[in-house]
């Protein structure tokens, strides 16, 4: 069977716009392959691009064993992050997004840009200008936040709202495996963590994604945004609540819906 990539993309932005869960995709769509699912990605972003936003980085989702867990997806996927979706406040406006939750990220801005089939976590190193932390406000577009690893894919990994954290560290100045992260919810911890959780270092899944991009002939960016994923699981956003990121090694970051 032909699939038909743009209409499934139209089909999660429309999620997106009036703001309601969709049916998932391989609920509809017979042996919906990964390599099916970049392809709506791809859709999917020029959708976005032709709208007007622009690229300003990438993401991974599902490289920790708590976010593998909590979703029952058990590989790393990886996602674009656009102009529109960068905060630059602490407050989260819920009337834009589905049933969104929130989790803590260690971030990585490049100063390079960075490609190829065989980069290693010390090229990325290399090629970062800093890291530090982040909140991640993920949004799937599927009914219950249910979905299959290339139906997570094709939704762009959920990506729906980004907190970054300030001052951003040196990459070599401090081990971004060995930062430790306590998510809490309105004063209560949730999960704490360290960048190790992250497949063992959060620069090694930043390779992992540079030679996912390679494959289709693209890099990062120098200035780009990249989230390495998710330590800890991660937990719904409602009005007033007030997620807090705190690191050992980085600067705190807050949000709160409203
Ligand atoms: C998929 C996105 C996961 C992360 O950091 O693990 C992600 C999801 O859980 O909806 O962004
Ligand atoms: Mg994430």
């Amino acid at each position: 069977m032909t699939i038909d990539y743009r209409h499934w993309a139209e089909y999660l932005l429309d999620g997106v716009t009036r703001r309601v869960e969709v049916q998932s995709i391989s609920t509809q769509v017979e042996s919906f392959s990964v390599d099916d699912a970049y392809l709506v990605q791809e859709q999917l972003l020029q959708l976005k691009l032709a709208a007007g936003e622009t690229l300003v980085g990438a993401k991974l989702g599902l490289t920790s064993v708590a976010k593998q867990q909590q979703m029952g997806v058990n590989e790393p996927c990886y996602g674009w992050i656009t102009s529109g979706s960068v905060l630059t406040t602490n407050e989260v406006p819920l009337g834009e997004l589905i049933h969104p939750r929130i989790e803590p990220e260690f971030v990585f801005t490049m100063a390079e840009a960075i490609g190829g089939a065989d980069v290693t976590a010390a090229d990325v190193l290399d090629a970062t200008e800093s890291v530090r932390g982040g909140i991640e406000v993920i949004d799937s577009r599927y009914e219950a936040f249910k979905f299959t690893l290339p139906d997570v894919i094709a939704d762009n990994t959920s990506a729906a709202r980004a907190r970054i954290g300030v001052n951003g560290m040196a990459p070599r100045s401090t081990d971004a495996a060995k930062v430790a992260c306590s998510f809490s919810i309105n004063g209560e911890v949730t999960g704490s963590a360290t960048g190790a959780d992250l497949l063992g270092d959060p620069a090694g899944c930043v390779a992992m994604l540079v030679r996912h991009l390679h494959k289709t002939g693209r890099r990062l960016e120098a200035g780009w945004t990249i989230l390495a994923g998710a330590p800890t699981d991660a937990r719904p956003l409602a009005l007033g609540t007030i997620g807090e990121a705190i690191y050992s090694a980085f600067a705190p970051v807050t949000v709160t819906g409203v």
